[in-house]
């Protein structure tokens, strides 16, 4: 485990319930990638209750589908109330649920949703954070950028590209898939000397289209998981063909192992680190400090939390050094957000990092969104 945050890990713990709250939240647009669409937030959030009362949340952020990786909602609700809830039981300090969770292999979004949830009540016991404990520097401001969905027209594109300038978010990054309309790379194009430009293919290109990623280089930004998962070979023959061609991996990295892996390999040159995707904030801190260590750009990636799995998030990127996050205001998703004063960003395109700190929790609001509900009770 990372050093500095051995205080932390020492946290007693205790726990008396644990809430699995299915929630279906309206999003203000359909979103497309090439992943699919996606028309509403479904998530389970997590309401931890200790013996004295205290409560923690957290949130699971993975999709209701196995088509981002292989967890799915209702997976994940089976593995906690089986396998995690009981280990919770039998943890008496936030490291020693870390490491009892260790045992389940695989399932890093179930995991990190129990996690965060401990972390949220300890957070509040103690009045500081796992990350005050890491980087006693944090950015009072945390610069925010967007990830943009497949656009149908080159109006479309116009449009959004303008609506985003003019919210001065940090950096704007465009799904994409095989087929690409070059017109759509090209009308980019003139954007890129005012902010940062990139892409994101959800790992949808085969060997065959590595000519077609040719369009993406001169934008200098890494290129977002282009193939699927455990293709690293056709990450280094893209770069092979295309030596200034740098890879970004979302998908891909579910651990530590997985990254210094990929590392070595030569595959990657940036990492999007989403502390549900990877397990949770011990294994983000892990990545983080290997990135740090080996010069390696890292930032936080978004899966379309609500504002609980955000405001934690945002916690972890103001302590990165990074021109962007993938972490835009509430707002921008959804018309009501679960918490009671939804995550606002300035006019320099930035979220202010005590906003995410005082973040509170809005019960009546998530019981307007719950479709289902089970209570796990330590006996
Ligand atoms: O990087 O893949 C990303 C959602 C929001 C912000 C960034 C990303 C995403 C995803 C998650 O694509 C996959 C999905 O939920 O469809
Ligand atoms: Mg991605």
């Amino acid at each position: 485990m990372p050093e500095g945050i051995q205080t932390f890990l020492n946290h007693s713990l205790s726990i008396d319930k644990l809430e699995l709250i299915l929630v279906d939240i309206p999003q203000r647009t359909t979103f497309r990638s090439a992943i699919g669409l996606r028309k509403s937030r479904q998530a389970i959030l997590l309401r931890w209750t200790d013996k004295n009362g205290q409560q923690g949340y957290g949130e699971c952020s993975c999709r209701p589908d196995p088509y981002y990786s292989s967890e799915f909602l209702e997976g994940v609700a089976l593995v906690i109330e089986r396998f995690l809830f009981p280990m919770a039981c039998q943890s008496e300090t936030y490291g020693g649920l870390v490491q009892a969770m260790q045992q389940v292999r695989g399932w890093p979004f179930a995991k990190a949703a129990l996690e965060m949830a401990a972390h949220d009540l300890l957070f509040h016991k103690h009045g500081k954070s796992i990350f005050d404990h890491w980087r006693i520097l944090a950015k009072p401001h945390i610069p925010v950028g967007i990830s943009i969905g497949l656009q149908e027209d080159l109006h479309q594109l116009e449009k959004t590209v303008s609506d985003a300038l003019a919210d001065h978010y940090h950096r704007l990054k465009f799904k994409i898939h095989p087929g690409f309309d070059p017109a759509q790379t090209q009308l980019l194009d003139a954007y890129r000397e005012q902010l940062i430009i990139s892409f994101d293919a959800n790992g949808s290109f085969q060997k065959n289209d590595i000519d077609e990623l040719k369009q993406f280089v001169p934008f200098g930004s890494a290129l977002e998981q282009p193939f699927p998962p455990h293709r690293i070979d056709y990450c280094q023959a893209a770069k092979d063909k295309f030596p200034d061609l740098k890879i970004c991996l979302d998908e891909e990295v579910k651990s530590l192992g997985q990254m210094i892996q990929a590392h070595q390999l030569g595959a990657v040159d940036e990492l999007n680190i989403k502390p549900g995707r990877v397990g949770g904030l011990v294994s983000s801190i892990a990545l983080a400090d290997y990135c740090y260590e080996h010069d390696i750009p890292c930032w936080v990636g978004g899966m379309f939390e609500s504002g609980i799995g955000r405001s934690i998030n945002l916690q972890f990127a103001a302590r990165l050094d990074a021109p962007a996050h993938d972490l835009s205001p509430s707002g921008r998703y959804f018309e009501r957000d679960v918490l009671a004063v939804p995550l606002q960003m300035d006019k320099k395109g930035c979220i202010a990092l005590s906003d995410a700190e005082n973040a509170e929790v809005d019960p009546a609001v998530i019981d307007t969104f719950t479709t289902n509900r089970k209570e796990l009770i330590n006996r």
